[in-house]
């Protein structure tokens, strides 16, 4: 299968795993796993016929690791990035002194009077990679690239968590932990 039937298949699995599987008929359980065989029946009658095979291409080949298939191989979810409500089942962890936001320049503003929010999501998400910040960033325009203080949210109680797939976590960043870089 090739690369960008691939990124159209990963845009689907994320719309219908992290944001509206009822759009198909899909049932998540309360931390966000979808039978596959249920999977692959719901698109089927939705016209968008996709195989097991071409579902594990999809786990494997994701850049960011966006899903998981469950050990017994029955299963398949969102690592991360949903607006629906799941409970991924994440502990909270210490994380690194320093972590990065991609955005963009028209948020600026609110960014830094209101700082950062989850908005339709569950936590804000944040990342140890410069890069993958800037390309989040990127994809709402004019790229702004915020440092945040997590060592000291960290000592002020604030909560991380890590998801599978090393996106990092929180409730919220007020401004006063951000720098613009
Ligand atoms: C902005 C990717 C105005 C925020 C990534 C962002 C991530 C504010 C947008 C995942 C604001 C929310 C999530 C405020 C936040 N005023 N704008 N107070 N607070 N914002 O999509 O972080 O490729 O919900 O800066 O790797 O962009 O989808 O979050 O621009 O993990 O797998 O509001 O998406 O993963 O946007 O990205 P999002 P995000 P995937």
């Amino acid at each position: 299968t090739n690369p960008s039937k691939l990124t159209t298949i990963s845009k689907f699995l994320s719309l219908v795993l992290r944001h509206q599987p009822q759009s198909i008929g899909l049932h998540l359980d309360t931390a966000g796993w979808a039978a596959i065989d249920e999977l692959l029946a719901r698109t089927a009658a939705a016209g968008k016929p996709l195989t097991r095979d071409v579902l594990q291409q999809v786990v494997d080949t994701s850049d960011k690791q966006r899903f998981q298939i469950s050990a017994d191989g029955q299963h398949i979810r969102a690592n991360q990035g949903h607006s629906i409500k799941v409970d991924l089942g994440l502990a909270a962890v210490p994380p690194p002194d320093v972590l990065y936001h991609g955005t963009a320049e028209r948020f600026l503003a609110s960014i830094l009077a209101e700082g950062l929010s989850k908005r339709e999501r569950h936590h804000v998400h944040l990342t140890e990679d410069r890069k993958v910040a800037a390309s989040v960033g990127r994809r709402y325009g004019q790229l702004v690239l915020l440092q945040v203080d997590a060592a000291q949210m960290a000592r002020d109680g604030r909560l991380f968590f890590r998801s599978d797939n090393n996106v990092w976590l929180t409730d919220a960043v007020p401004p006063h932990y951000l720098q613009v870089l």
